[in-house]
């Protein structure tokens, strides 16, 4: 038995127009959490996809009545929100995700675990050893990360790499997490945990190029809704009591 095992461990994937992927990623993540934790829960939320994305939940969750949760959105409310019901429904002390179309090696959450047992860290997070997405994006990424280090001081690597793991006291702990459309929901929750002190790690994660269906992560609206709220927080923090 390794030494890197947790106790217990809350997984999510938010899930949009997930049909072609999400079943070999839950399939591919099932054998590998049974070792690295003695208790675990997958947490599958659906973001009002319009694909058959929730009757494959429904099947994956009849297959695993005890450890499998559904959380269905009827209508899509963005990533924000995907990643609010899978953290504010995880129930055990340690919670981990990663995006549910494939795009990262679950794999390595043992890194992860081991990165947090020889650091103490409150939040292990991802970086990309090598981003797998148009140039555009990598560009835009780097704007996004410059505009919240120079309004919030906040610098890490890759804000938005979707593979993180962190204790649930952070969740509980933080004030209750705001964005839903876009991109912020990511620099909202680790300037929300950094501001309470927490001890934030980060550390190298293989990522893969999208297989099946679209990344809309760098649509307009979604960026322009992650603008919006990086300025409201900001707003916030600099004008008003928190
Ligand atoms: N783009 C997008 N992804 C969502 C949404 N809700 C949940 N997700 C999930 O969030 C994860 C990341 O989305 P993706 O489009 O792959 O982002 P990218 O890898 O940065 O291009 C995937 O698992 C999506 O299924 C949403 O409204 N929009
Ligand atoms: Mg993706």
């Amino acid at each position: 038995m390794s030494d890197y095992i947790l106790e217990s461990l809350s997984v999510f994937f938010p899930c949009y127009n997930e049909e072609k992927n999400i079943e070999s990623t839950f399939n591919k993540a099932l054998p590998i959490l049974q070792k690295v934790a003695k208790n675990w829960e997958i947490i599958l939320v659906n973001d009002g996809s319009k694909d058959n994305t929730l009757k494959i939940l429904q099947k994956l969750k009849k297959a695993h009545p005890q450890q499998v949760t559904i959380v269905n959105h009827t209508q899509n409310r963005g990533y924000g929100a995907a990643f609010k019901s899978g953290v504010y429904t995880a129930k055990y002390p340690w919670i981990t995700f990663t995006d549910a179309d494939g795009q990262f090696d679950f794999n390595e959450i043992h890194k992860l675990v081991a990165t947090q047992k020889k650091t103490n860290a409150d939040l292990v997070i991802g970086f990309y050893n090598v981003r797998q997405v148009p140039a555009f994006r990598i560009w835009g990424s780097a704007a996004w990360q410059l505009a919240v280090f120079i309004l919030f001081g906040l610098r890490v690597k890759d804000i938005d790499c979707g593979f993180k793991l962190f204790r649930k006291e952070v969740i509980d702990t933080i004030p209750h997490l705001e964005a839903e459309r876009g991109p912020f929901i990511s620099s909202e929750f680790l300037l929300k945990a950094k501001k309470k002190k927490f001890k934030i790690v980060e550390i190298g994660v293989t990522h893969f190029s999208r297989q099946a269906g679209n990344g809309t992560g760098a649509n307009f609206d979604v960026v322009l809704a992650g603008l919006v709220d990086l300025l409201r927080l900001w707003f916030k923090v600099n004008f008003t009591k928190s």
